[in-house]
């Protein structure tokens, strides 16, 4: 279904399927571990194909960076996020994945300058989360563009540490708000090994004076070490499934917490 076509027929092929409604967010919510709130969401992209069929976004994703699509995708999302949750104040801050290749784009700080004007958003209510990946080198194109979008308020969030080739270098490179501690860790933790790998990746992040976020929450006995552990957010199913944004709208004037319902 997604063997590689040419580049501009998948280009339009996505553009086809913004436009027909069948790509869309669904946000996630990340937890304080302290106060027990719901601090923010991340919003995640679904792809549905005309017969109905779901495709993941580790599939389309990396077809559409590959394709250049990214960009497109990227801007629509983050219009997206702005103008269907953020108008509401319900949610005080929502995460955004953006690739490596937005970031290298010309102009890209700028475009998102330009939804935060349109929408009346404030940049300090969003974060971008950036996944070590593949991509091996830290671009000076990228270092410039996180500075601008930090300029904007943007906060810069690492994704998936642990898991990719660079994370560390970028540790070194960039002065990560949060960094987003991938959810293997947490589901390995069971094994003597798999604890100490846990604990001295938390020593790592936490000495370098960022904030901690652990993936992949799914008991009330993970809930409880990471309260031990001292970490600052927490996100998975035991939190929530990602759901509609819908889920976190209504009620204006009435809630004034997210409102959170699990679909
Ligand atoms: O790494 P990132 O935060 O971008 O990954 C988000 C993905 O992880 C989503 O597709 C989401 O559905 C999935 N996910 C979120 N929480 C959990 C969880 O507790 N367990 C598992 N297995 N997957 C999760
Ligand atoms: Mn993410």
């Amino acid at each position: 279904m997604f063997a590689i076509r040419s580049r501009p027929t998948v280009q339009v092929g996505l553009k086809i399927a913004i436009g027909q409604g069948l790509v869309s967010l669904v946000y996630q919510p990340i937890q304080d571990v302290v106060s027990g709130r719901v601090e923010a969401v991340e919003a995640l992209m679904r792809l549905k194909m005309l017969d109905g069929t779901l495709v993941p976004p580790s599939l389309f994703i990396p077809v559409a960076e590959r394709t250049g699509a990214i960009l497109e995708l990227g801007r629509w999302a983050i219009r997206t996020v702005c103008a269907e949750l953020l108008a509401d104040d319900h949610v005080p801050l929502v995460s955004v994945n953006v690739s490596p290749i937005q970031l290298k784009t010309p102009g890209f700080a700028a475009s998102v300058a330009t939804i935060l004007g349109e929408t009346g958003v404030t940049g300090n209510r969003l974060a971008f989360e950036i996944t070590e990946g593949l991509e091996m080198e830290m671009h000076s194109d990228i270092l410039r563009c996180i500075s601008d979008l930090k300029l904007l308020g943007i906060k810069i969030w690492l994704d998936d540490f642990g898991t990719g080739f660079a994370g560390l270098s970028w540790l070194r490179l960039i002065d990560f708000d949060t960094v987003k501690i991938d959810r293997s860790f947490l589901h390995d933790c069971g094994t003597p090994k798999g604890m100490a790998m846990l604990q001295d990746i938390i020593a790592l992040v936490r000495n370098r004076g960022h904030k901690i976020l652990v993936e992949g929450v799914e008991t009330d006995e993970q809930i409880a070490l990471m309260r031990e552990f001292g970490i600052d957010k927490i996100q998975g199913f035991r939190v929530g499934r990602p759901v509609p944004a819908a889920n976190f709208q209504a009620k204006r004037g009435v809630h004034k917490r997210p409102y959170l319902k699990s679909a």
